[in-house]
């Protein structure tokens, strides 16, 4: 193995590992931690926000002050029989290397949970190639079975049907915090593409429901595109798009999409095992490893066909180049 042998003769000293976990993609469309469903202090008919929180307010339509949304969550729960759901929405990953993710932020509330601990105990998380429900569409990480829970806490902000909805107005309450639940997607490595991203919670009481809070722009009843979907046994076990029917009754149905944020880092070829930080004599292990091997995560240069001499080169280019 000459040019092993060479090659880690050149090596510098290590670089230290370093998890670059960041925000990769926001579903609110920002870069940022805010998930996009605080509707401020105040809510529509005056009532303010109990001290350090905000209110997520169905929001009424901008040029038809009348219509407002009707659905403050969407079943996103297991239930031990009978009804289950599960809940998806899309993202797109544009750049040439891909993604190394590491966890995904979810938002839900249960009605009436008590505060202090989350109500939910389990997460799980599928990612997808593909719209579920949809012929040749696959499941390419996740399974619905594995509890991905890293952490759940209060997101201070409190989910409240609209204020000021006629002909029945509601009141501004407190019984639905919506918990930021963390889940674990450590082992995705995804390249450039789009990808559904699929999840069901299991609460704390059995068959108790988590209830998705879509996404909630001021003046907005949804936006351009919205395309999220639920799974519900009820439907005949079927995926189907999400709507809000509105009120009153004439409003119209409008599609919804929902808040989550991916966390981690873009992929970088000399990184070879996914550590993050700079690359370093682990990732020429790893990589030879997998070479000696004939493992097709060695086809560096994306050649096809067995990992050869071309793709040790490359490697080295994309090793040298750094992150
Ligand atoms: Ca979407
Ligand atoms: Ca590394
Ligand atoms: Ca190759």
């Amino acid at each position: 193995m000459p040019i092993r042998t060479i090659l880690i003769l050149v090596l510098a000293g290590a670089a230290s590992l370093a998890s670059a976990q960041s925000v990769l993609f926001n579903n609110a469309g920002s870069t940022g931690e805010d998930p996009g469903l605080a509707t401020g202090t105040t809510a529509a008919n005056g009532t303010p926000a109990p001290f350090g929180a905000s209110w997520s307010e169905l929001q009424a339509d901008s040029t038809v002050q009348s219509h407002a949304n009707a659905v403050a969550g969407f079943a996103s729960h297991f239930t031990g029989s009978g009804d289950l759901y599960r809940f998806a929405d899309d993202f797109t990953i544009s750049d040439p290397t891909g993604w190394v993710l590491e966890s995904v932020s979810l938002y839900a509330y249960q009605t009436n949970a008590l505060g202090g601990a989350s109500p939910f105990t389990a997460i799980n998380v599928r990612i997808w190639s593909g719209r579920p429900g949809d012929a040749g569409s696959t499941i390419v990480f996740g399974d619905s079975v594995t509890n991905r829970l890293l952490g759940s806490t209060s997101s201070q902000i409190y989910r409240i049907f609209r204020t000021t909805a006629q002909p029945s107005p509601q009141s501004a309450d407190t019984k639905r915090l919506i918990w930021k639940t963390d889940a674990s997607l450590a082992g995705a490595i995804l390249g450039p593409g789009t990808y559904w991203i699929d999840w069901q919670y299991t609460g704390a009481a059995p068959g108790a429901e988590a209830f998705s809070p879509a996404l909630t722009f001021a003046g907005m009843r949804t936006r351009g595109g919205a395309n999220a979907r639920q799974f519900r046994t009820e439907q005949a076990g079927a995926w189907a798009d999400v709507v809000d029917m509105g009120k009153p009754a004439l409003a119209l149905d409008l599609a919804q999409d929902f808040p989550f944020i991916l966390r981690g880092m873009v992929r970088c070829p000399g990184d070879f095992n996914n550590s993050g930080g700079t690359p370093d004599d682990s990732d020429v292990a790893a990589f030879f490893d997998a070479w000696n091997e004939g493992d097709p995560s060695a086809d560096v240069n994306n050649s096809g066909g067995v990992p050869d001499d071309a793709d040790v080169f490359t490697f080295f280019v994309y090793w040298a180049e750094g992150c």
